[in-house]
């Protein structure tokens, strides 16, 4: 049994996604960040960074998105959520992941959370407003990589990357151009939207309204 720990529409989503594309039992643990439950002593022990998420099963403790969502595909190879070992597919998807968790998400770290990049205490909005260019930038470079085919990020086949995309493409939805403005990110979103498992992750972790706006 995994036990995520999670806040709604936060990192956590894509492994909720996941446990539920894989049909993995698990339960959800709700971090309480409006009173700072994330950085506090039992949840540090943890995840010591204070961010969400965090997986535990059994002895086995997880922090970092991108790894939790590699382990959970790696656990079930044959659901197919991640191209074969070692092929050229398999290189590009982990291009393409490492990119949305190493250089897309700080970003948006920087957008949200400005004013911890910065000692000058006026300094938050040209952090933000520098984050602001980046990441449109990085959605762009995704949205000209993308096959014109699709459905989906890969092509043919539904991977973590399309989840993985559909949480950013949420993310960046207060930007002057979001990613739901890119014709390819959009209709990979939309796809993903359609899913049962993104349905149900939604609806259990109580977001409403347009996942994209
Ligand atoms: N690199 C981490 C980043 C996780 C992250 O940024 N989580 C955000 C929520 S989406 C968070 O916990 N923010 C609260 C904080 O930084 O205080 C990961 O991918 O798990």
């Amino acid at each position: 049994m995994y036990d995520l720990h999670y806040y709604p529409g936060n990192a956590s989503f894509a492994p909720h996604v996941l446990l539920r594309e894989l049909g993995l039992p698990f339960s959800l643990n709700f971090v309480d960040r409006d009173k700072d439950a994330h950085k506090g002593a039992e949840y540090l022990e943890l995840n010591p960074t204070g961010r969400i998420p965090a997986l535990v099963r059994g002895d086995l403790v997880l922090f970092e998105t991108a790894a939790i969502c590699l382990h959970l595909v790696d656990s079930k190879p044959e659901v197919g959520l991640a191209p074969k070992m070692a092929t050229p597919e398999r290189a590009h998807f982990y291009k393409w992941l490492l990119f949305m968790a190493t250089t897309i998400q700080p970003d948006i770290l920087m957008y949200y959370y400005n004013a911890r990049y910065t000692t000058d205490s006026d300094g938050g909005e040209a952090v933000k407003q520098a984050a602001t260019q980046r990441l449109m930038n990085w959605f762009q470079t995704i949205e000209d990589a993308l096959p014109d085919e699709g459905p989906h990020f890969m092509g043919a086949d539904f991977t973590v990357l399309d989840i993985y995309l559909l949480m950013l493409a949420r993310w960046g939805r207060f930007l002057p151009t979001p990613p739901r403005d890119m014709p390819k990110i959009n209709a990979i979103a939309r796809a993903a939207l359609e899913r049962p498992s993104v349905r149900a992750a939604i609806t259990s972790e109580g977001i409403s309204g347009d996942f994209l706006t």
